[in-house]
């Protein structure tokens, strides 16, 4: 094995330690971005990046970038990478292996002084997660030059928006556009990440090669009811903004069945908010997917009619803001082949597979060849604090994650 497989580990544990409150080790990671957490885990990050010999620059969004040059500055990137910001009380790994795994595989590759032809870098994207301002791959978008200007207007719950955010970090998000990379610069992109399935651990394989990528679609609903009082409105008199929302709720799981798709309602909000108020108002987040693109439109178009029907049989407004949407993308075929050949090369048994959760992947690959390496999660759980990875399973995909830069930077 040439990764240091007991350093991989040490940074894993340290980066899960920093803002983590040590009387609570039970609970999960929350490191939204741009918190004092995410600002404490990125210092962390770019020490390590120098510490593995990479110059480290953090672009106009606060994309961290480590590189490695090679014989040729002038050749294309071979990039790597992924993100270390958590959903609320999320795991361990997710992201953050993609990260550190990817600065341990290009560490090795410097220490070993093996010679290569290409640059490459290491990225830590900023906001995949979108927990905080509800749509996410802010970095990748950037990078590729899909972020809109409207997106850095977003709040958070408390009213602070993604510009406001990354200002306060120190950033500048007035020249987000300078982030973009043209398609010549890049060679390939490689993200390495937790499966958070089951699939592998199914077939008792630490490692997998990803095929294509489900893409996602996040609606923000909003239902407008009148309040009125609990006790003196009669049943047949009400515009119960929480239970319309109730049944709206359980009209996207049944789209979701019908389609065999997945739809969730992951974040609710009630205003007033008071237990003897009629609620006047109800918000929630919907989270849509399909690996077939035409099945999620269909999926999409459907739940809009439903929940106008929903509405207007319960005498409320209901107006649907669409946050997100992600179209799937299809992992290079020649790079998976290569990265299948590797883990043979390696006899590291392994298989293809298709991918449920999104990554920063789905922007890389409007602007470059991409490919993922799956790593086995214990029970496929995933952002939960149970989520898991064994050390020897994250040292197996970092060692394909080397050998496949190697092939690509040589
Ligand atoms: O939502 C996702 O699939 C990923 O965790 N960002
Ligand atoms: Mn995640
Ligand atoms: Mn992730
Ligand atoms: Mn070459």
């Amino acid at each position: 094995m040439q990764i240091n497989k007991k350093r991989l580990w040490e940074t894993i544990e340290r980066i899960n330690q920093i803002g983590n409150d040590p009387l609570y080790p039970e609970r999960g990671n929350t490191r939204l971005s741009l918190s004092k957490e995410d600002l404490l885990a990125r210092e962390f990050l770019i020490e390590l990046m120098k510490a593995a010999g990479l110059s480290v620059k953090i672009d106009a969004v606060g994309n961290i970038i480590g590189r490695l040059e090679g014989n040729n500055q002038k050749a294309p990137v071979v990039m790597t990478g992924s993100h270390i910001d958590t959903v609320y009380d999320g795991g361990k790994f997710d992201g953050t292996l993609g990260v550190l795994g990817a600065i341990e595989a290009v560490r090795r590759l410097k220490e070993l002084e093996i010679q290569l032809e290409h640059p490459i870098e290491v990225v830590s994207f900023t906001d995949e997660e979108g927990t905080r301002f509800g749509t996410g791959y802010i970095g990748s978008r950037a990078v590729a030059g899909e972020l809109k200007l409207s997106t850095l207007e977003l709040k958070d719950d408390s009213g602070i928006t993604l510009y406001e955010a990354l200002k306060k970090a120190g950033l500048e998000p007035e020249k987000f556009k300078e982030c973009k990379r043209e398609k010549k610069e890049l060679k390939a992109f490689i993200e390495m990440h937790i499966e958070q399935g089951k699939v592998l651990e199914e077939k008792n394989l630490s490692v997998g090669v990803v095929t294509h990528i489900q893409g996602p679609v996040w609606l923000q609903v909003e239902v407008i009811g009148s309040a009125d009082h609990a006790g003196a409105t009669p049943m047949h008199m009400r515009k119960d903004a929480s239970l319309a929302m109730a049944e709206m709720m359980l009209a996207v799981e049944q789209i979701a069945k019908t389609y065999d798709g997945v739809g969730t309602v992951g974040k609710l909000h009630i205003e007033p908010g008071g237990v003897n108020i009629i609620p006047g108002r109800a918000k929630f987040s919907v989270d849509v997917r399909h690996v077939d693109l035409k099945k999620r439109t269909e999926m999409i178009e459907e739940l809009h009619l439903l929940l106008k029907k929903i509405s207007q049989k319960r005498g409320v407004l209901v107006k649907i803001e669409v946050n997100k949407e992600v179209d799937p993308a299809k992992c290079s075929p020649a790079l998976v082949q290569s990265i299948v050949d590797t883990c043979g090369e390696l006899k590291i048994p392994t298989m293809t597979l298709p991918c449920g959760a999104g990554h920063d992947s789905l922007m890389m690959t409007k602007i470059t060849e991409m490919a993922m390496i799956f790593v086995r999660s214990k029970g496929g759980i995933s952002h939960n604090p149970l989520e898991w990875s064994s050390i020897e399973d994250c040292a197996a995909g970092t060692e394909v994650l080397f050998q496949t830069l190697y092939k690509l930077a040589k």
